[in-house]
């Protein structure tokens, strides 16, 4: 199968947060890491008191199944240092979401694929577009549209 993951870090040195991270994901089992997006800087999304991003986007192809996959990146967060709060969409050393795993459809209490919000952020959009152009949703909607519906004006390279 393949997977997309968003990688987003604004602590404790996102550059180095997010190399590290992608040694992690090159390393785990079943699975490959095939192609890595350029590192982009996003202003934040939600709460405005917090550092810029770094944001990137991967695709590894897996024979792990989904939440086998979640099991595993939810490991290298916290390997990472990554502290859960209660804040939503807070600041945080690493965090690693499954935005699409093959053409699943899924809403299980731990995981939702297609990432619930993705559609509504630029900053994962556009670096899934640099590794994946012909991209379509699983329900049909080309990558490419979606992203032209938002601002990406803000998004630098890191
Ligand atoms: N979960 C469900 N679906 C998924 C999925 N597709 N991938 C569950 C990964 N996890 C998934 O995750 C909470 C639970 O979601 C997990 O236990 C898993 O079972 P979490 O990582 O603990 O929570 P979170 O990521 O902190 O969620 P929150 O606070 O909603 O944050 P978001 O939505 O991830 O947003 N601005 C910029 N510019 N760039 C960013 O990367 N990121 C955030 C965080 C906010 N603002 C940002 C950025
Ligand atoms: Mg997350």
């Amino acid at each position: 199968m393949r997977a997309y993951l968003a990688l987003g870090s604004n602590l404790a040195d996102p550059l180095h947060q997010v190399q590290s991270a992608l040694d992690a994901l090159a390393a785990l089992p079943q699975t490959s890491l095939r192609a890595v997006s350029s590192l982009y800087r996003t202003p934040p999304y939600g709460p405005p008191d917090q550092p810029d991003y770094l944001n990137a986007a991967v695709l590894l192809e897996t024979d792990l199944a989904p939440e086998a996959l979640l099991d595993q990146t939810q490991r290298i967060e916290l390997e990472h240092g990554r502290v859960r709060k209660d804040e939503r969409w807070g600041p945080r050393t690493l965090d690693l979401d499954i935005m699409l795993f093959g053409d699943l459809t899924l809403n299980t209490p731990r995981l939702i694929v297609p990432h619930y919000d993705m559609h509504n952020r630029a900053f994962m959009l556009a670096p899934l577009l640099e590794i994946a152009p012909e991209l379509v949703f699983p329900d049909g909607t080309p990558l490419k549209t979606l992203l032209a519906t938002l601002d990406s004006s803000a998004i630098r390279p890191w």
